[in-house]
């Protein structure tokens, strides 16, 4: 055989054998799941054993941000590994996803990789960069979900949201042809509003005694946005709708969620609300006494909820060490934000407050990130498009504004980004005010507009609740620091909104 010939050869050899070694990435999203409710992250109370089995064989990252803490425009900055003023994507009400942008599940295509979003995405009808896609319409729904699937092509299917996702997302994986590498992302439905369990989970964390957070009483002093906010347990979560206290059947089944489901379905509903309906009646509670009982309710509800995310979860762990894959395989699961579990009286997200600025995130990947780590590095949701990249030996786009943060998963770089920049924008829902700010860790400075006008300064290390905005009292040298920090960032992700905002005098 020629020279030529056999260094040809030699070369494709070496290209199979490359293409071999590129990891396997399945990404699992969840929908408002507070690292307040993983066991992994100190919950007394959660049952989460296989979000807590990817901790122990990986890492907890307990420093893990988003850029924007709602849905759609968290998986937008997934997806891009840019910010929302750059992807587009701002708000849930008024923003559409331009999918025929750079995504990096498009870049791995480049490199040989087959690609999947099965579950919920939340980014329109028509998503593009998968080889396969199977996505909820729209929020989705708990019971008999309807999909768009590749080719627009609408299939309802009978049964439990996170189930039947899961049955999707391991008959893909059978599919596929396992020499080459494969990036699946799962987008849970659970633990989303209006956290409607499977039955087979009722009474689970029934008995269970929950803690009041100590803030769950807040006044709100200096806090105009946090005052005007309509997300309060108390006052905003609703009997029916969000607490399923219904008189009857038929009153049950006059809101949407409850009208999809078949006759099984709701009798189960029906079985275990009903006897709960009747004791509330019977307590006539009222004032405080309530406000708990519906803090509890919530608790319950939330929890139940997570109990078949976590199954399944466990579903595609098992599915990984059975085929062989779990040693080559990045398993991350993060949530889309984080989540208020009464903390400031609250549910929902929105705030800059660590409760929803933070998310949690645990990754397993045996070859890289040693057992058991836990990493305080700061990163964001905007980071994980380059490390995944990285991960690939995919060469990071220019206009992606996240940086990888691989050297933390090899725990050669302990503090990650030195500050977190944050951008919320949607004004509508829950009534909270758009805002931006920044935060290195310590400090937390935050510029509200719009909906109400103000700044509001944190000292984490000497309030972790953040219940006093100390910017009218704090050393005008701490607040310029904070200033120069937020402008250098708003500067770096090339903010003009809110450039234009900050140099306004109040
Ligand atoms: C729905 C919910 C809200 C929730 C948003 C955004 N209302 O509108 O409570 O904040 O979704 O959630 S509901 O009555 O429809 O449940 S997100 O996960 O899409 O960001
Ligand atoms: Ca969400």
């Amino acid at each position: 055989m020629k020279k030529s010939a056999l260094f040809f050869i030699f070369c494709v050899a070496h290209v199979i054998v490359f293409a071999q070694k590129k990891p396997n990435m399945v990404i699992i999203i969840s929908d408002d799941h507070a690292y307040q409710a993983i066991g992994a992250y100190g919950s007394q109370f959660a049952h989460t054993p296989n979000i807590d089995k990817i901790a122990s064989t990986g890492v907890r990252m307990d420093r893990a941000y988003v850029t924007n803490s709602i849905c759609s425009p968290s998986r937008a900055t997934l997806l891009t590994g840019k910010y929302s003023h750059k992807n587009g994507f701002k708000d849930n009400e008024t923003s559409n996803f331009d999918h025929s942008q750079d995504l990096f599940v498009k870049d791995l295509q480049k490199v040989g990789y087959k690609t999947a979003w099965i579950g919920k995405q939340h980014l329109g009808n028509e998503p593009q960069g998968f080889d396969y896609f199977s996505v909820l319409v729209g929020q989705g729904t708990y019971f008999n979900p309807t999909f768009i699937n590749k080719g627009n092509q609408r299939e309802a299917v009978e049964g439990y949201v996170s189930d039947i996702v899961t049955d999707k997302a391991t008959r893909w994986l059978d599919s596929l042809d396992k020499n080459n590498p494969f990036c699946l992302i799962i987008g849970h439905k659970a633990t989303h509003r209006t956290w409607m369990p499977d039955p087979q989970d009722f009474g689970k964390n029934d008995h269970k005694k929950f803690q009041l957070p100590a803030n769950f009483y807040d006044h709100y002093e200096d806090r105009l946005s946090a005052a005007g906010q309509e997300m309060s347990i108390d006052k905003d979560m609703q009997m029916a709708y969000d607490l399923k206290m219904y008189e009857s059947t038929e009153k049950m089944k006059t809101e949407r969620s409850f009208a999809r489901m078949n006759e099984k379905q709701l009798t189960s509903y029906m079985a275990y609300y009903k006897p709960i309906k009747e004791q509330l009646d019977m307590q006539k509670l009222s004032g405080k006494a309530l406000a708990e009982w519906k803090y509890r309710r919530y608790m319950i509800d939330y929890l139940n909820t997570a109990e078949s995310m976590d199954r399944n979860i466990g579903r595609v762990l098992d599915y990984l060490k059975e085929h062989n894959l779990e040693k080559n395989t990045l398993v991350m699961y993060v949530s889309d934000q984080g989540f208020y579990m009464g903390e400031h009286g609250w549910f929902d997200k929105r705030f800059m407050y660590e409760e929803s600025f933070r998310t949690p995130m645990v990754i397993q990947f045996p070859e890289l990130i040693a057992k058991g780590t836990i990493s305080n590095a700061k990163i964001m949701n905007v980071d994980i498009a380059p490390t995944l990249l990285e991960l690939a030996g995919v060469k990071k786009p220019a206009e992606m504004q996240g940086e990888s943060f691989v050297k933390v998963l090899k725990g050669q770089d302990k503090e990650g980004r030195e500050n977190l920049y944050y951008h919320y924008y949607e004004n509508g829902e829950h009534a909270v005010s758009p805002h931006f700010g920044v935060s290195d860790g310590r400090y937390k400075l935050i510029r509200f507009y719009k909906r109400v006008n103000a700044w509001e300064l944190y000292d984490l290390s000497e309030d972790p609740s953040e219940m006093k905005n100390i910017y009218g009292s704090a050393s005008s040298k701490t607040i310029n620091t904070l200033k120069k920090k937020l402008k250098k960032e708003i500067q770096k992700v090339d903010d003009k909104e809110a450039l234009t905002i900050f140099n306004q005098k109040l």
